[in-house]
């Protein structure tokens, strides 16, 4: 097949699924077209059957916002006419979904090209419950040709929030448990732990619904009882809270800032302990690359969480807020190897056997049959 693919190729965690999903379909022998605005973070150069278009917007004094809806609508039109293309897969659905709409509507006389959404969370939860968004998100669900969900979690809010209709395909965020792997020995560790300290992580990019500070707090109480480092990873608006914080603690020698990096699969196993303080997750896909690396997811019982971890066996859920439990888990999962093990190894074995890309992929696969036919 000829997909065009496009999503937010440098923030956040629907881009990461939408590249590597387009990754995994390359290796399956479709050719893959990511039309965006930049190269999608984690899209090395030179992959095969996978080209990159970008969506240039021209500006003007008169456009005080430059209409990349637009651009990016002509952009899916041009590269769907010059690269025959079987259907554009979008993620996020503001405003990837109505760009496509417009390119399916440009393309009419000459063919059918349909669209599916993939719906990954803020864009429904946050972004498309406001007001000032709500008609065209809802619109835009609506006109799509197939919508599919991340977790039923999140299905179930989107047919709440705006009565939706259509069905939403529920397909799970996955994993490439080849290339997460849990690193039994933790060489790299020794950078970030020279004594030998236990690691902890966090991935995010840092907005206020990912509670990145109390990532800190929690580490705070952790070190009273473990010789502990936290490393930091990502970047966003809360980066400088969560720096200035540390400082104040007294932990700045503790806690490394490492910003974006594009190979976390080389990160996470490295750490003992994934922290993932979340407001609201509709799936929470660290927490699933954490499980595949052996690493003990950490969180709270919010959104499509529970979803991905079992509590009390492949990871923990705790109450949003409550700083004291999620640090007592940690302290538990680091102070007691035999519980580590045994949680670690039950989160790859989930991980593998729920979410692998073996599991996942055939589903979009399929789904773009049905959508085709
Ligand atoms: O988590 C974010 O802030 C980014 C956001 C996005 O849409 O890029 O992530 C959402 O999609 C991820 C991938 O499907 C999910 O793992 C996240 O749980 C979801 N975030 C929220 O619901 C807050």
């Amino acid at each position: 097949m000829n997909i065009g693919i496009t999503c937010y190729p440098t923030y956040g965690g629907s881009g990461i699924v939408a590249t590597e999903l387009g990754l995994e379909l390359a290796n399956r022998g479709h050719n893959v077209h990511f039309i965006t605005y930049s190269n999608p973070i984690r899209l090395d150069p030179g992959v095969p059957r996978i080209r990159y278009h970008e969506v240039e917007v021209a500006n003007y004094p008169l456009f005080q916002y430059p209409p990349y809806c637009l651009a990016l609508a002509s952009r899916m039109m041009e590269v769907a006419d010059d690269y025959q293309l079987d259907l554009l897969h979008v993620h996020y659905a503001i405003p990837h979904s109505i760009s496509a709409m417009l390119a399916q509507q440009m393309i009419a006389p000459k063919r059918r090209l349909p669209f599916i959404t993939t719906l990954h969370g803020t864009d429904i939860t946050l972004v498309g419950a406001d007001a000032s968004y709500f008609p065209i998100t809802k619109f835009s669900i609506e006109q799509s040709n197939g919508v599919t969900s991340i977790s039923e979690d999140l299905k179930r809010q989107t047919i709440e929030v705006f009565g939706i209709q259509n069905e939403i395909r529920v397909i799970n965020n996955f994993i490439n448990c080849d290339l997460y792997q849990p690193d039994a020995e933790k060489h790299g560790a020794v950078a970030y732990a020279p004594g030998g300290e236990k690691l902890l992580i966090h991935v995010s990019n840092f907005r206020p619904v990912k509670r990145t500070l109390d990532c800190i707090r929690i580490f705070a109480e952790v070190r009273k009882s473990v010789p502990a480092h936290l490393l930091m990873v990502g970047d966003g608006p809360d980066r400088p809270a969560a720096e200035h914080l540390s400082r104040e603690l007294k932990l700045e020698r503790h806690v490394s800032f490492l910003g974006k990096q594009s190979h976390v699969e080389r990160l996470i196993p490295l750490a003992h302990v994934l922290l993932m303080p979340s407001e609201m997750e509709s799936f929470g896909l660290v927490a699933l690359e954490a499980m595949a690396c052996g690493v003990v997811p950490v969180a709270t019982h919010v959104g499509g969480v529970p979803e991905v971890i079992t509590d009390g066996e492949s990871g923990y859920m705790e109450t949003v807020g409550d700083l004291t439990a999620q640090a007592q888990r940690a302290i538990a999962l680091l102070t007691d190897e035999a519980l580590h093990q045994r949680m670690a190894a039950a989160g790859r074995a989930r991980a593998r056997d729920r979410f692998s890309t073996e599991r996942i992929i055939p589903q979009y696969e399929l789904y773009y049959e049905e959508m085709l036919r």
